[in-house]
């Protein structure tokens, strides 16, 4: 195990006095597409034994126009799935189910924040208004494998914008609306997108954000921009700029609904979603065609045990990943009715999800621990205000989630009859890949329960031998997947580097992807996923690199140098504590009023979420010989003062006693 990650380790092995376990109703599982722990394990053994047999069989469930003739190819690290395959993932969510009575089903039911809007799109209208967004984009010079950036809130006009350029072959990079300009100008122009979509501004918590402000201050210096679609959502004031800037109204008013969907090849990008990762610059991670598909479908189909008549409602912002696959890709797929809500949690009151869930009849949702410790916090009686009944299914992803909270959702929300299916997935995986398959598995509160058949995961040493029960290791992946990102975006030395080169091939086997997660397994083979082994943090479910925290605040004139660690956080999961040294040159004046001005720099250069909670001055900060900051002390300090780990490669011991002083 990676010595930075032993204060959690150390955490996590007081859960393994957790044995509460919890079976799914007979009822439950009854109905279950996967409805026993033995039909489960029958499945599993076989998958395992042949992999891409198993995932060749969930691709015949979607509709190809040409079958692929290689269904798996190997160049360690670049896979192929599915290759000569045909196919188009707008027209496996859309026009597939125009041919069978789901074409006047409810595909999106969406609810506006401040007025209750409802807007409702069944499969053939939502099939219309996506054909009609790609004639958009066609009329606009978008042309197959061209990037276009998508800078929403939670409007139905942002999953419309995806599928629209799945249709026409277009590759989505789609970024967070609570993304920052500088954070968006970023990402633009290391996908060189050619377009922008983007909306007036976007309604959260009662107030109006301007999204097309920040795109304005992106678009200064993004020359491979030239047209921009803007929709009106807010009605604030925006300024257009003649040529580049087009309403949304405007032109879907005039476009053709005559695009049919372009065959596309199995390998073709599908999008790029930007995570962050150990250095400052972000990881442009890319998802391909098919393999990706048959990943979402069948994972959304197994852990959501979703049905026709099933009101799907998952919580996630379509800019990270879990609304890619979870709200759009796997939902939709599968034929299934999806609600979205546009805004937050708590507006107008701390009880909007369960009104939502009451008034629409939900019966499966989605969403983040951080969420639920939120929820916690505001009170039970929230909840409990609400019929929750129509609920059958509940689950979560992002962070681990404690066994307190696990319980109290179970009980609160849950109410004792719905399965909770804890997901562990990555941006990088595409999909789902450790989780309960809920009429088949007993879960255990605080665990992730076992891989999914297809999914070959293990918890390793670093020399890549298997640990024993209970032993804190590596998260490790040994078998390619369908869904698994295919490289980082213009950067293939990267990708192998980071995901493919702790774990090269052997005599053995051809490689094995390393998570960056830590793990442990318990003696009945349970999965407990204890975070990220470097320095990348998880702030309320958001997955930030502090070193990109650390480059935002470096960039500010009167910082020297900074290093940004996570201190454990009961509601945020983790809070950022930015240790600071300032230019030889400074003489700080107020230093509180610094401090805000630091914070608010953060929030300009990244967003708000990526805004230091404390920020301590120091005179310097513990580095190793070769001058690597050493993060792990911080943490240690920030974690209760007290440093047990190895000190041999600390520079200077003086840093050290003087970081600790400024504690007291
Ligand atoms: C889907 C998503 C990925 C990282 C991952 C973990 C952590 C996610 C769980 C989890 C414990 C979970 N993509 N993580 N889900 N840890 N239990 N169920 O979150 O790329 O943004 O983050 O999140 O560390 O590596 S992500």
């Amino acid at each position: 195990m990676a010595s930075s990650s032993s204060n959690r380790q150390g955490s996590i092995s007081s859960v393994q006095t957790e044995n509460r376990t919890f079976s799914p109703s007979d009822e439950f599982s009854k109905k279950a597409h996967i409805p026993s722990a033995k039909k489960l394990e029958s499945i599993r053994k076989k998958a395992a034994k042949n992999p891409v047999e198993f995932w060749e069989k969930q691709a015949e469930s979607l509709e190809w126009f040409r079958r692929w003739n290689i269904a798996f190819k190997w160049k360690h690290p670049v896979a192929e799935w599915f290759g000569g395959g045909k196919i188009n993932i707008s027209y496996n969510c859309l026009d597939r189910h125009l041919n069978t009575w789901r074409r006047n089903k409810a595909a999106l039911i969406w609810e506006g924040e401040p007025d209750g809007e409802i807007r409702t799109f069944t499969y053939s209208q939502l099939h219309h208004e996506v054909c009609k967004c790609a004639g958009v984009l066609r009329s606009l010079g978008v042309k197959k494998s061209d990037v276009v950036a998508i800078y929403m809130g939670m409007v139905p006009e942002a999953v419309i914008a995806m599928l629209a350029c799945a249709r026409i072959g277009a590759t989505h990079n789609v970024v967070f609306g609570g993304f920052s300009a500088e954070a968006l100008r970023e990402r633009i122009n290391d996908s060189k997108a050619v377009m922008l979509i983007t909306q007036d501004g976007a309604f959260r918590r009662g107030t109006a954000v301007n999204l097309k402000q920040a795109a304005d201050a992106a678009l200064e210096h993004c020359p491979s921009i030239k047209h921009s679609l803007v929709l009106r959502r807010t009605g604030g004031e925006v300024t257009m700029k003649a040529g580049r800037d087009h309403w949304w109204h405007d032109l879907m008013r005039g476009a053709t609904s005559n695009i049919a969907a372009e065959p596309l090849g199995s390998e073709h990008p599908h999008f790029i979603l930007y995570t962050s990762g150990s250095t400052g610059k972000p990881k442009g991670i890319l998802h391909t065609t098919g393999g990706y598909l048959a990943h979402v479908a069948y994972t959304t189909k197994t852990v959501f045990d979703i049905k026709d008549d099933d009101l799907y409602f998952c919580t996630a912002d379509i800019g990270w990943v879990t609304g890619h696959s979870y709200i759009v890709y796997g939902p939709l797929a599968n034929g299934a009715s999806v609600l979205m809500y546009e805004g937050a949690p708590n507006f107008p009151e701390p009880d909007r999800f369960w009104d939502i869930i009451e008034r629409h009849k939900v019966t499966i949702f989605y969403t983040a621990p951080t969420a639920i410790r939120a929820f916690i916090r505001w009170g039970d009686g929230y909840p409990l205000k609400h019929d929750l009944s129509s609920l059958r299914l509940i689950g979560t992803v992002g962070e681990p989630i404690n066994p307190e909270a696990w319980m109290w959702y179970r009980t609160m929300i849950g109410k004792n009859k719905c399965p909770i299916v804890d997901t562990w997935w990555q941006t990088e995986t595409g999909g789902i890949m450790i989780a309960p398959v809920p009429g088949a598995t007993d879960t255990k509160p605080g665990s992730a329960t076992f891989a999914l058949p297809g999914i070959l995961a293990d918890v390793v040493r670093k020399d890549g031998t298997s640990c024993e029960p209970n032993e804190g290791g590596l998260l490790v992946v040994k078998h390619p997947w369908p869904g698994m990102a295919r490289t980082i975006f213009g950067d293939k030395e990267r990708y192998k580097e980071t995901y493919w080169s702790n774990f090269p091939p052997t005599k053995e086997h051809q490689g094995w992807y390393f998570t960056g997660d830590g793990a442990r397994k318990d003696t009945d083979g349970y999965f407990w996923i204890m975070g990220r082994v470097d320095d990348v943090v998880n702030v309320s479910g958001h997955r930030l690199g502090t070193a990109e925290v650390e480059s935002a605040l470096v960039s500010h004139p009167y910082v020297a140098e900074a290093a940004v660690v996570a201190k454990p956080d009961e509601l945020k999961g983790n809070a950022l504590v930015a240790f600071v040294t300032l230019k030889a040159n400074i003489t700080a004046g107020d230093l509180n009023k610094l401090k805000e001005e630091l914070r608010n720099h953060v929030g300009v250069e990244i967003g708000h979420i990526a805004k230091p909670d404390e920020i301590r001055f120091t005179e310097g900060l513990p580095k190793t010989r070769s001058g690597k900051i050493m993060r792990r002390l911080l943490r240690e300090i920030v974690a209760g003062g007290v440093i047990s780990g190895d000190t041999t490669t600390l520079e200077d011991f003086s840093v050290l006693e003087k970081l600790r002083g400024d504690e007291e």
